[in-house]
């Protein structure tokens, strides 16, 4: 209900009576009272004038279940949201509830810090309080579990394009799961799936964003970044996810129709830092070094040697 107050309360641009909410939500005007109390609380500047009702002046920036719902109108990504302060991973999160039954297609994590935020291959996360975006999006898609390493790059794509949108910086892609300005991190994505060796029970993807972050920890301040020291300006991190899950559901309905990226080719390639450049692939136990041509339409990245063109499925890159 809290949520629904919210949007009612975004809508619209007067005030809002105490008893048209009573009306349209069926409860008490002192269920309405209270909820108003909890929301100022939270930071939500709500003015309050007797005879006229309650006008939202102002939005904090937090990323509450309530507030991402009251944004997050009539799509499948991000309709329901499971949100606390304060969580170890989002990812390992999204897990236990996908693995309880809870968290359905579509369903999204967040939490204002981490205190055990991961990376890959058991790497770990910088995750502070209330400056960035930390979230994970529970998917079952119907695909096989060979296609669901795709999922991080049709997010790169996704997230990639927000924070140009959003921001004006010109971000790009590094493949596979890292979105990088002036040659900085911004973003990691983590992709996780549970399966049988030909069905997919769920993919949890994390999404990590240095948002509003001001400085790092000394280990990662000369390779992280963030959208303010980028642009010395804030953002609002709910209309960030909002617009992500937006581009994201759409990105994902084109990567479903063929189970791979044909149809969004051309555009990762664009947006892929290093094409053209000679760049250092370190595979599990090998390292060798190309020009990067770009992926294909399975998501690999096409190195090419002085034997010929490599298909790289997973490993690091690094500019020569
Ligand atoms: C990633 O791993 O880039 C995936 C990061 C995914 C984080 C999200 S947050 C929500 C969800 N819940 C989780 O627990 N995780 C996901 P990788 O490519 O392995 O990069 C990790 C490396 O990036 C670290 O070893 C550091 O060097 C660096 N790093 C750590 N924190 C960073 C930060 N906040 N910004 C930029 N770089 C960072």
């Amino acid at each position: 209900m809290k949520s629904e107050i919210l949007r009612l309360l975004k809508r619209e641009e007067g005030y809002l009576s105490g008893q048209e909410l009573c009306n349209r939500l069926q409860v008490s005007r002192t269920a309405i009272w209270k909820i108003m109390n909890q929301l100022k609380e939270e930071g939500y500047q709500i003015d309050s004038v007797s005879n006229r009702g309650y006008h939202l002046e102002k939005c904090p920036d937090i990323v509450t279940g309530e507030e991402l719902e009251s944004e997050l109108e009539g799509r499948v990504f991000g309709h329901e949201v499971y949100y606390k302060e304060e969580m170890d991973s989002t990812n390992v999160q999204a897990k236990k509830l996908a693995e309880q039954g809870i968290a359905n297609h579509g369903y999204l994590v967040t939490a204002e810090k981490q205190t055990n935020g991961k990376g890959r291959r058991g790497r770990s996360w910088s995750s502070p309080k209330g400056t960035g975006i930390w979230m994970s999006l529970v998917l079952k898609p119907d695909i096989s579990p060979y296609n669901a390493s795709m999922l991080t790059l049709v997010t790169a794509l996704a997230v990639n394009r927000v924070i140009r949108e959003q921001t004006g910086l010109e971000s790009y892609i590094k493949w596979p799961n890292d979105i990088v300005v002036n040659g900085k991190k911004v973003c990691g994505i983590l992709t996780e799936m549970s399966s049988e060796l030909d069905y997919i029970h769920y993919v949890v993807i994390g999404i990590g964003i240095n948002v509003n972050t001001k400085d790092f920890p000394e280990e990662i301040s000369e390779r992280a970044t963030s959208l303010f020291i980028e642009s010395h300006k804030t953002y609002k991190r709910s209309r960030i996810i909002e617009k992500i899950m937006e581009y994201l559901e759409f990105y994902y309905e084109q990567f479903t129709l063929n189970q791979d990226l044909r149809l969004l080719l051309t555009e990762y390639n664009q947006m892929l830092i290093n094409i053209e450049n000679k760049v250092v692939v370190q595979e599990k136990q090998t390292s060798f070094e190309g020009i990067a041509k770009g992926i294909n339409e399975k998501g690999e990245l096409l190195v090419q040697t002085e034997k010929g063109i490599r298909t790289v499925m997973s490993g690091e890159v690094s500019v020569r």
